[in-house]
């Protein structure tokens, strides 16, 4: 299962339409594109890492506690590596908040909610050097917030 939702094809458009999404002003999705919201997974499709780059898995759960989590919450990266956000438990997000990074383009648009196990949204690191601040947007009061660090 986890294998098949990793690998699930998506249509090339999409996937470059995904890999384009840059720092352009946050639209919300617009509601004369139905046909594109449904294609649409919930993840933000796999992607790969340039030659010499890596896939650095973190893990969304919310354990036993109740405590709602990313692990690491810490992330260190290269450009070309691609952060891959996994589902572990509950229900999450990822979002890469404009107004915490002022002045930077090549942030992603804020993730759909992952729902199933094993649910993946990835991001290839496309930044400046730098650290980023994300959250998970339902339980960022609740402190399901972490930071990417970028290399140069
Ligand atoms: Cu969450």
């Amino acid at each position: 299962m986890l294998r098949s939702l990793r690998t699930a094809p998506l249509p090339l458009a999409l996937v470059a339409l995904l890999a384009a999404c840059g720092g352009e002003a946050p639209a919300p999705a617009p509601s004369s594109e139905p046909a594109a919201q449904q294609q649409a997974p919930a993840s933000g499709g796999e992607q790969t890492p340039d030659a010499g780059g890596r896939v650095i898995t973190v893990e969304m759960a919310t354990d036993d506690a109740g405590n709602n989590v990313f692990r690491p919450a810490e992330v260190s990266a290269r450009p070309g590596d691609v952060v891959r956000y996994t589902l572990v438990s509950g229900v999450h997000n990822v979002h890469f908040v404009a107004d915490s990074s002022p002045g930077v383009s090549g942030l992603p648009k804020a993730g759909d909610m992952l729902q199933l196990q094993g649910q993946t949204w990835d991001f290839k690191v496309a930044l400046p050097a730098g650290r980023y601040f994300f959250q998970c947007d339902p339980h960022a009061l609740l402190g399901m917030v972490g930071h990417l660090t970028v290399a140069p």
